[in-house]
């Protein structure tokens, strides 16, 4: 595969210095993986943009929804995320500042694409939620908070477009601390927000960063400062907003808690910056936070016990595979965190559902611009292998034969449709398409036991839509949905095997099997489910199920 003609290689990128042979320096730079969450539009894609060039990995901000130019967000790189301008997959990106290496993960916010979301949480130590200063906590934003405390994954706050009228900052941080139950601790504050909005004041290290008002990024201002009163901040900006900056910063400090690195590690606490993805404010004193504070590479959840980073061999797990990342090469990639040891390139490892061993002959580091031969990954990166169909969501990949990753969930569909081929000669483009596109949960797949016309089922319409739009724009298919006979799926189970056996054979009609051929029931409504439930005592049927 020739990596440099990938669709996210463009140009050079600033981190060329990394691809020097020596390794060392690259394996010896500290870590922080991070998602960047939030209800749909508040500004990830944009943030992600913005932090990439804070960082200096990239030259010039793409700007999301900038259709018909060239200059594109690179963590949406699908066509269909273009075209539309919302994300529908998450996608990684790696970059460097002085001794960190980031990996970021950029996620979808609509609910839709929840799943993706939810197992891209599995592999990241902190999370960046974003909330739009003129909207606070939406619905989505909350559904995901909830995730990460499950997880205890520590959360940074990033108000968004604060160069907007919205919210005040007072409502923005109460609002979080009452919704989220969860102390809120302001690092920097913003002179006013929308029209008062001329500078945010770094809290912890007392400089004042002047905004320059016109459009587009603008290099950095700062200003040091005696404090937040220092009169030389009216000097700057315009009189009203050092007034507001003085009177409210100096009330925010009084009324919030002081940053506390145990309480934001374990969860109790949020530092918040405000500020604008979009302009490129308030972003590099979030990666200063994620620098200073972002929890390192995290013990990881897996039987017989949970891996921590300094187990010497290579332990990581796939959490998202991913088709047709460059259309011109049919590739397949699984995104793999590495939990323990040090992935090199060439080196044979177990993928512990198989028992099979697999050499790792062209890893893939996803610089932000380029996708390289990986140099050597450890405890927290986020590389992409490229297989055949060999790797699923939730494997294993380990130099101990004895550990599986656990953790990541899959959910039954709540819509279930047939699909229709207009042309019947492609049948096998189809079947390879749903595959793919069930392998990467997309969509999920349920093959009847009778009959051959299959089933997909899906959480909501839009994925609907994803799936006839890349089936058509991927694999040359035109697809149709037909309602189906079935409103819900479950997946059965049940500890005594000739129970399952006897519900196997006795509901031959209702029986499927799903795309890792795991079996599944399909009932017509919620009132048959409710009676096979009570018919088949004993048998567990799923919503919900754990890979591997
Ligand atoms: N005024 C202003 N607009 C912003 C800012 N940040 C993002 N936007 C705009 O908000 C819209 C949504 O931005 P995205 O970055 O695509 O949002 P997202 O959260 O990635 O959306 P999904 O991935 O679809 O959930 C775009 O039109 C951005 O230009 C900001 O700081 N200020
Ligand atoms: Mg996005």
């Amino acid at each position: 595969m020739d990596l440099k003609t990938s669709t996210q290689a463009e140009a050079t990128h600033a981190s060329a210095d990394l691809s020097a042979c020596d390794s060392t320096p690259f394996i010896n730079l500290e870590r922080r993986t991070f998602a960047i969450i939030s209800h749909p539009d508040a500004g990830k894609t944009t943030l992600t943009e913005s932090l990439l060039q804070a960082a200096g990995a990239v030259h010039e901000a793409g700007e999301v929804k900038a259709r018909g130019d060239r200059r594109r967000a690179r963590s949406d790189w699908m066509k269909i995320e273009q075209q539309r301008g919302i994300s529908v997959t998450s996608s990684v990106m790696t970059f460097q500042r002085s001794k960190v290496l980031f990996n970021l993960l950029d996620t979808p916010g609509h609910q839709d694409f929840s799943e993706d979301t939810y197992r891209t949480l599995t592999a990241v130590d902190c999370a960046i939620m974003v909330i739009d200063a003129a909207k606070g906590i939406e619905p989505q934003t909350r559904k995901l908070f909830e995730v990460c405390r499950l997880r205890n994954v520590p959360i940074i706050t990033f108000i968004n477009k604060v160069d907007r009228e919205g919210l005040s900052p007072f409502e923005l941080l109460d609002e979080v601390a009452e919704v989220l139950q969860l102390d809120v601790s302001p690092q920097n504050w913003p002179t006013g927000i929308g029209g008062l909005f001329h500078g945010l004041y770094d809290l912890r290290r007392n400089q004042l960063q002047i905004v320059d008002r016109s459009d587009g990024v603008v290099p950095e201002r700062w200003m040091a400062t005696e404090g937040i009163d220092d009169p030389a901040i009216a000097d700057a900006i315009p009189a009203a907003a050092a007034k507001s900056l003085s009177e409210d910063g100096g009330l925010a400090l009084a009324s919030y808690p002081a940053f506390d690195l145990k309480a934001f590690r374990e969860g109790d606490l949020t530092p918040v910056i405000f500020g604008s993805a979009l302009r490129g404010f308030g972003v590099s004193q979030l990666l200063d936070i994620l620098a200073d504070d972002g929890p390192p590479p995290q013990a990881q959840p897996a039987r017989p016990a949970p891996v921590t980073p300094d187990e010497p061999r290579l332990t990581g797990f796939v959490f998202k595979v991913q088709a047709n990342m460059d259309p011109n090469h049919r590739d397949r990639v699984a995104f793999v965190r590495v939990c323990s040891g040090k992935l090199q390139r060439g080196m044979k490892v177990t993928n512990t559902r198989l028992q099979k061993t697999m050499a790792l002959h062209n890893p893939i580091t996803f610089f932000a611009r380029d996708r390289e031969l990986t140099m050597g990954a450890v405890a927290g990166d986020i590389v992409g292998i490229p297989n055949h169909g060999t790797l699923r969501v939730g494997d294993t990949l380990t130099e101990r034969g004895d550990v599986t990753f656990t953790g990541l969930p899959d959910f039954a569909p709540e819509i279930l449709r047939r699909v229709r081929l207009s042309d019947p000669m492609k049948v096998k483009q189809m079947r390879r398409g749903l595959s793919d596109l069930a392998e990467e949960g997309v969509i999920r797949l349920f093959k009847p036991a009778i009959g051959s016309n299959w089933i997909v089922g899906v959480i909501g319409e839009l994925q609907l839509d994803v799936l006839q739009t890349r089936l058509d724009q991927e694999y040359g298919v035109t697809l149709e949905f037909e309602a189906s006979p079935y409103e819900v799926a479950r997946w059965v189970g049940s500890d005594d095997p000739a129970k399952l056996k006897n519900l196997v054979e006795t509901l031959r009609s209702n029986m499927a099997e799903d795309q890792d051929n795991a079996p599944v029931l399909l009932m017509r409504n919620a009132w048959e489910f409710g009676h096979f439930q009570q018919e088949w005592p004993g048998i567990n049927f799923t919503a919900v199920r754990e890979r591997s």
